[in-house]
C-alpha cells in the first residue's frame, strides 16, 4: 500500500493578520510503507507443512513484507475467521493455504468487496468466479499422481495375476488428495490387473497412516502388493505397520510416497520406499515475490506451478545431502 509520507503544515498570515493553518499533503513523492500480508496456514500436520511455514516466515523476514501468521489447525472455520480478521485489520494482501477445496466463495466475496487482493497458495479453492483471487501458487498435484501411475505401469509388466493396491489418502476434500488419487487412476486405467483393495483417508499424519495401514494389513494381508500413500508422514507410519506385521516394505510391498522429505529419502535409501514423487514445500520466495508484485499493481499469471522431480532408490542418497527439510 502506498501512503503519502510528507504532510506539511504551512502557516500563512492573512490580510487581517490572522494566522491560518493549511495542511498540505505532498503527493509528489509517494513513499512505500511495509506491505502487510495476512497468511492463513491450514495446519501443522506434516513435515511438509512445517517446511512450508518456515519457508514463508523466513522469506518474509528477509524482505520488507510484514507477515501476520495464523494457523487454523485443520479447521476451515478457523481459516474463515482469520481471513475476516485480516480484512478488518486492512492488511494489504491475504494469502490462504486452504484446507479443503469447497466453501470459499462467501468469504472471498467479502474480501473482494473490502478491496484486498487474495493469493491462494499450495492447495486450491474450487470457485466459479476466478476474479476472487489473484493467483494460485503451488504444485501440480494431478501430475504428481500421474508420475506415481507411470512408475507402477513400468514396475509391473502386465501378467495374468492381479496386483493389489492399497491407498492412504490425505485430508478428505483437499486438492492434493483428490488430484493425486485421480492422476494415478487415470494412468493405470487401461490395466485391469491393478486392483484397488482399500482406499481411506488418513489425514496426512503419521499416526493415522500407521493406524489405517495396520487395518489394511489385518483385512487384506499378503494380497497387498502396492502401497500408494499421498504423503511421507502417512508413509512413515505405514512402514512401521508393515514391519510390525512381519512384511518387508520395499520388497513384499512396493511403496510409493509423495513429498520427498529428508526422512522419507532416508527410508528410501534403506530400501523401504521404492518411489518418492516430489512436492516442493519451499513456496516462501514465490509468495513474497507475488505479494510485492500485487502491491505494485502488476498483473500476475493466474497459475504459478513449482517444478518438481521424482526420486528412485538410485538417486535418493545424493538428494538427502541437499535436503533442507
Ligand atoms: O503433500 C502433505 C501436507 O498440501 C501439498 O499437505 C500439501 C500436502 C503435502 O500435509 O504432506
Amino acid at each position: 500500500m502506498l501512503f503519502f509520507g510528507c504532510e506539511q503544515v504551512q502557516v500563512k498570515k492573512t490580510n487581517n493578520n490572522v494566522e491560518e493553518e493549511s495542511h498540505i499533503r505532498s503527493i509528489a513523492t509517494p513513499i512505500s510503507k511495509e506491505p502487510v500480508l495476512g497468511f492463513s496456514q491450514l495446519g501443522s500436520e506434516s513435515e511438509w507443512r512445517i517446511a512450508n511455514t518456515s519457508s514463508i516466515k523466513n522469506s518474509a523476514n528477509e524482505s520488507d513484507v510484514k507477515l501476520i501468521f495464523q494457523n487454523a489447525e485443520q479447521s476451515q472455520e478457523k481459516q474463515i475467521e482469520a481471513i475476516r480478521e485480516f480484512a478488518k485489520e486492512k492488511v494489504d494482501v491475504i494469502a490462504i493455504a486452504p484446507v479443503v477445496e469447497t466453501g470459499w466463495e462467501p468469504i472471498l466475496r467479502e474480501v473482494k468487496q473490502a478491496g484486498i487482493p487474495v493469493i491462494i497458495i499450495d492447495r486450491y479453492v474450487d470457485v466459479k468466479d476466478s476474479s476472487l483471487y489473484v493467483t494460485h501458487i503451488g504444485s501440480d498435484f494431478y501430475e504428481e499422481g500421474r508420475k506415481a501411475g507411470k512408475y507402477l505401469v513400468d514396475k509391473f509388466p502386465k501378467t495374468s495375476k492381479s496386483i493389489g493396491i492399497v491407498e492412504l489418502k490425505g485430508t478428505e476434500g483437499s486438492t492434493p488428495s483428490i488430484a493425486r488419487g485421480k492422476g494415478l487412476r487415470d494412468v493405470i486405467v487401461t490395466r485391469n490387473d491393478f486392483q484397488f483393495l482399500e482406499s481411506e483417508n488418513a489425514d496426512f499424519t503419521f499416526t493415522k497412516g500407521k493406524q489405517v495401514m495396520k487395518k489394511f494389513l489385518q483385512e487384506k494381508g499378503r494380497d497387498i502388493r502396492v502401497l500408494y500413500s499421498h504423503n511421507d508422514d502417512m508413509t512413515l507410519g505405514a512402514l512401521e505397520a508393515i514391519e510390525e506385521y512381519g512384511l518387508i516394505p520395499g520388497e513384499d510391498i512396493v511403496v510409493i510416497t509423495v513429498d520427498g522429505t529428508r526422512k522419507a529419502l532416508g527410508k528410501m535409501n534403506e530400501g523401504k520406499i521404492n518411489l518418492v514423487v516430489e512436492c516442493n514445500p519451499l513456496l516462501g520466495p514465490n509468495l513474497i515475490q507475488a505479494v510485492k508484485e500485487v502491491v505494485k499493481g502488476s498483473t500476475l499469471p493466474k497459475r504459478i506451478v513449482t517444478p518438481e522431480n521424482v526420486f528412485t532408490q538410485v538417486t535418493a542418497e545424493k538428494e538427502i545431502a541437499s535436503r533442507s527439510y
